[in-house]
């Protein structure tokens, strides 16, 4: 029996939490406008998760300077109506120009605006903004998601933000922006102890550093890779560029495993382990399970990557019987 994508895509999923983060983003963009700015800005600054000033040399600021400079520039109104025009994806110049930025580059250009906000030169949210209620019970409900799991949301919602012509028409990703260099070498990769697959091993191998096309190299021609909380990326080219884009400097720090062999000879595996953004450094550890489907010539099949719900499931590692 040949591997399909449907048959692979749910193993080991039993052993693990649904997750509380696809809710809270659909809820958070229910928000008026005013409210996602402010529910940020209070995630942002209130869970104490410091970002590195390496990560924010290694993004090459260049792209994101330009705009700052123009945001500088306007009155007050004018900034808070640039950050909503980002928030709500209207299409103003503004808009367009940070939304074909890469991944790295919209963090950066937020982290700036965050100083920029905190120092007084641009428009802060203003001291008495009362947020409604449901922002409130959402904001709670980020406090209370572990570090890994808040830088997350935060992510995710700032790379949603601005108007990118091309995502509309599902163009793929662009690749104008410069390489985001990794401030120091990963940890080495350690040996897991039952895991002797040398795709799995090799694939961590070149993760951490940042050597994409040798990763992409151990997928079956046919193989996907499926990032938390989205579709599966299927074939080699398609992963290569989704990697560049999103995996650059990322320490992957696989802890444990397990291999089951099936009957026709593939091979399913589940590894957890927690993997560092370089954003955040060793501040913030995600904790992560990779799940593995490998075909009879030890190739990757699938693999999809999990945000866990909390560190205890890092040892989930079996259904339980
Ligand atoms: O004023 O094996 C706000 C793959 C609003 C690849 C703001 C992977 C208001 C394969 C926006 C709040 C990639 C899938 C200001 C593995 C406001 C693979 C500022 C997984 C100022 C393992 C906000 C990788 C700011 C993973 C500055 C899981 C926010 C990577 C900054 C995860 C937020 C990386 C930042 C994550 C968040 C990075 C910098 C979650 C960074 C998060």
């Amino acid at each position: 029996m040949s591997l399909t994508l449907e048959s692979v895509r749910g193993i080991f999923l039993e052993t693990q939490a649904p997750s509380a983060i696809p809710d809270i983003l659909t809820r958070f963009q229910e928000l008026n406008l005013e409210d996602q700015l402010a529910l940020l800005w209070y995630a942002y600054t209130e869970t104490g998760r410091s970002i590195t000033r390496a990560a924010l040399g290694a993004a090459r600021m260049e792209l994101a300077e330009g705009l700052l400079t123009e945001i500088k520039q306007m009155s007050r109104p004018d900034q808070t109506q640039v950050m909503v025009d980002l928030a709500r994806r209207a299409d103003t110049p503004f808009s367009r120009t940070y939304g074909v930025f890469s991944v790295n580059t919209k963090l950066g250009f937020w982290y700036r605006l965050g100083e920029l906000m905190a120092q007084g030169v641009v428009a802060p949210i203003p001291e008495d903004y009362k947020m409604t209620p449901e922002a409130e019970t959402l904001l709670n409900r980020i406090k209370k998601l572990d570090g890994g799991q808040q830088i997350t949301v935060l992510r995710n919602t700032v790379v949603d933000m601005g108007y990118d012509p091309l995502k509309a028409d599902n163009a793929p990703v662009k690749e104008l922006d410069p390489k985001f260099i990794r401030p120091e070498p990963a940890p080495k990769t350690k040996t897991l102890e039952g895991i002797p697959e040398p795709a799995v091993l090799g694939y961590f191998e070149a993760m951490n550093e940042d050597r994409f096309e040798t990763a992409a190299a151990l997928f079956a021609p046919e193989g996907s890779l499926q990032p938390p909380f989205q579709q599966p990326i299927v074939g080699r080219e398609g992963i290569i560029r989704y990697m560049r884009e999103e995996a650059q400097g990322l320490n992957m720090l696989p802890e444990q495993g397990i291999c089951e062999v099936q009957n026709d000879g593939s091979k399913q595996l589940k590894i957890t382990g927690k993997v560092q953004t370089p954003w955040f450094g060793v501040n913030v550890a995600m904790n992560i399970a990779w799940r593995f489907a490998l075909n009879t010539q030890g190739e990757i099949f699938f693999v999809a990557i999990d945000m866990l719900a909390s560190p205890e499931e890092l040892l989930n590692l079996r259904p339980s019987k």
